[in-house]
């Protein structure tokens, strides 16, 4: 992924006690860093206190946006998810540094939530002024369509994880979106 030219890594690992998370978090970020790819942690704030990582993502179900801010115990950045315009709102308003925007698309990596479909994405990045990233079943086969619908950032796990190429397949995507946030900000 990196090789690829991802912008940012995040580590999930539903079934993963912190400790474990903490693990791979430390032996990932050996590798991260030495590309300065910000590392993201999942779900647990206490995985950033025992491990060198620059973010925490939370869902809606997670700690507050302040919690995982104490917990972590330094700066990092704290990002959340958020699954309707409404919920964007609060995360903005809760303080996140980002937040993910989705399911775009139904997605069996996310079976249990509707998805918001293409008509939020100008909506939500009108609203919120904090970068946004959607999520739900982006492939490369699609992503010209969320870039045209509104979307400036992605963040994609199965299209990337099953790739038979991820270095091929992050290139593809990146180049889609650097080329069409180009022409939109000439
Ligand atoms: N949050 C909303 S959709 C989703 C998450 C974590 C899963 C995205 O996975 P995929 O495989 O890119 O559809
Ligand atoms: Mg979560």
């Amino acid at each position: 992924m990196i090789e690829g030219g991802v912008d940012l890594i995040q580590l999930r690992g539903k079934n993963k006690s912190i400790d474990e998370l903490a693990d791979i978090a430390a032996a990932l970020h050996e590798i991260t860093s030495r590309s300065s790819m910000p590392l993201i942690v999942n779900d647990h704030a206490e995985v950033a206190r025992k491990a060198s990582v620059e973010g925490v993502h939370v869902g809606q179900d997670d700690d507050s946006i302040q919690v995982a801010r104490r917990k972590t115990g330094r700066t990092v950045l704290v990002g959340k998810s958020t699954h309707s315009l409404e919920q964007a709102r609060a995360a903005r308003a809760e303080g996140a540094d980002y937040i993910g925007f989705g399911p775009i698309f139904a997605t069996p990596t996310k079976p249990d939530y509707a998805p918001i479909g293409l008509s939020e994405i100008k909506n939500v990045h009108s609203d919120v002024t904090v970068p946004i990233f959607c999520i739900g079943g982006i492939k490369l086969d699609n992503l010209e369509e969320i870039i045209a619908a509104g979307a400036q950032r992605v963040a994609i796990v199965s299209g990337l994880l099953k790739a038979s190429d991820i270095i091929e397949y992050a290139r593809a995507c990146k180049k889609l979106l650097t080329l069409k946030s180009a022409i939109r900000n000439p």
